[in-house]
């Protein structure tokens, strides 16, 4: 009844009503809230993450960085517990960021290293190759590093009149031109066969003659010592006539145009005779004893078959200097051929302006002694540390000794006197030109330059000219 009171006393009453109202409302919010606490503390507790994740978000922004360089140069992990999913993955996202950055910077590295390897390796193999040219070209690996021996002939034997000088030999003929072999002076009882591979015709004793095949190729005879066992080999060219050269080629190798008229109408240049053919299978016959067709090989670039012409007289001497630079001491197996035949057309190509080098005639050859160490190049022959110049003059004075003296001491001795020099002059014998062809040519000597070593120019054209020293 007590509400009954306070609405009998107006002004009481209101105010009891009011904190009425005021409790009641209290009562509400706090019925509300705690409806909500009950009802939906995933909510609270979701705002409460939020809140701890902004602030661990806002501390691994601040700190994440220095302790993910701590933990990647430490090679440790954060504590994954302590760092929330995000957080995580952001750590993740710099960690393989900066490994890729490094990874990147190494592949960089490496990249740069590779680039200049790949640089030095390739300037290597230029260096490589062009030692290799220069070795294909100047020195011939095909000799066995056997001593040097002069390997002359076991017995004598005469092609045309002209003794064979060594075991093994050589001859270039014109197709149908007829040869004659003999053996020379022998005893008795000495018993003597020659092994062709064409029909040879018996003239007398030991005696043979044939006509060379009228097929251009290589044609080996033998005569052999039938009691010994002994063999003295002759390699018979047959010879592609210089007539079947056309428009500057001959079948098909670019051999270029020769000079029309001889130099000063000297007989050492009138046109070759004929061209060697040069195929994959014959390039490396042994011509004479230290020498292979194939070092004499113009340097011009081209498919087989090619083409050479080849002087026998200049195999001679080249075995003669050979023999002589080995007797100095000087062990070599065989002469380095810088150049030997040149075609008109290689010769012009090369920048050469005279249409008379005696390389065009196949009697010339550049030469050097390479054999300690072989790399392509001239040995330090005189001994003084440098591969230069002076190395020439041994190469330049065994040429020298082996053309002079023999046509001093031939025309100064006491046995060569005017009356005798005109008897022999009657015969032919003493001919100015038929003396020098067989007794002197041409010598020179070559600095070297960017392109090639020093080297000895020698030649058999039967007249004496010097330069270069
Ligand atoms: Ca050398
Ligand atoms: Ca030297």
């Amino acid at each position: 009844m007590e509400w009954l009171v306070h609405d009998l006393n107006p002004t009481g009453t209101l105010r009891t009503r009011q904190r009425q109202r005021l409790r009641s409302r209290a009562a509400l919010l706090l019925l509300l809230l705690g409806f909500c606490f009950f009802c939906f503390p995933p909510l609270l507790h979701a705002q409460s993450s939020a809140s701890k994740q902004k602030k661990n978000l806002t501390s691994a922004r601040t700190h994440s960085v220095p302790r993910t360089r701590a933990t990647v140069q430490r090679g440790k992990s954060a504590p994954r517990s302590k760092l929330t999913a995000r957080t995580q993955t952001q750590i993740k996202s710099r960690r393989v960021a900066k490994a890729s950055t490094k990874i990147k910077r190494h592949r960089g590295l490496s990249r740069s290293r590779a680039a200049l390897a790949l640089r030095a390796a390739a300037a290597a193999a230029a260096r490589d190759a062009t030692r290799r040219i220069l070795i294909a070209t100047n020195y011939d690996d095909t000799f066995p590093p056997t001593p040097y021996a002069p390997e002359l002939a076991p017995f004598p034997v005469l092609l045309n009149d002209e003794p064979l000088v060594f075991r093994t030999n050589s001859a270039f003929v014109l197709p149908g031109e007829t040869i004659t072999l003999a053996v020379g002076k022998t005893k008795k009882n000495n018993a003597y066969i020659l092994q062709s591979p064409f029909k040879t015709t018996t003239t007398g004793q030991h005696h043979w003659s044939w006509q060379a095949p009228r097929e251009v190729g290589l044609y080996p005879v033998k005569i052999l010592h039938t009691a010994w066992g002994a063999t003295v080999q002759l390699n018979v060219f047959v010879m592609a006539p210089f007539t079947q050269i056309e428009d500057g080629e001959l079948n098909g190798y670019q051999v270029g145009k020769y000079p029309a008229a001889p130099l000063h109408e000297l007989e050492a240049y009138l046109l070759p005779r004929g061209f060697i053919e040069v195929t994959e299978e014959n390039e490396n016959t042994l011509i004479t004893p230290h020498f292979r067709l194939r070092q004499f090989l113009c340097k011009q670039q081209s498919d087989y078959p090619k083409y050479l012409a080849l002087d026998s007289r200049l195999l001679l001497v080249l075995e003669t200097i050979l023999k002589k630079v080995n007797e100095q001491g000087h062990h070599c197996p065989t002469l380095s051929v810088m150049s030997g035949y040149r075609t008109p057309h290689y010769n012009r190509a090369i920048g050469n302006v005279t249409s008379y080098s005696r390389h065009l005639w196949g009697d010339a050859a550049d030469i050097f002694v390479d054999a300690n160490p072989r790399d392509g190049e001239m040995d330090d022959l005189n001994s003084d540390g440098v591969i230069d110049f002076h190395d020439t003059e041994v190469l330049y004075d065994i040429v020298f000794e082996l053309y002079e003296p023999r046509v001093q001491q031939f025309l100064t001795s006491g046995f060569v006197n005017a009356p005798i020099l005109q008897q022999l002059g009657a015969t032919g014998f003493a001919d100015d030109q038929r003396l020098q062809r067989h007794m002197t040519g041409g010598l020179a000597r070559y600095r070297e330059s960017g392109g090639h070593g020093p080297f000895v120019h020698v030649d058999v054209r039967g007249i004496f000219t010097r330069w270069g020293r």
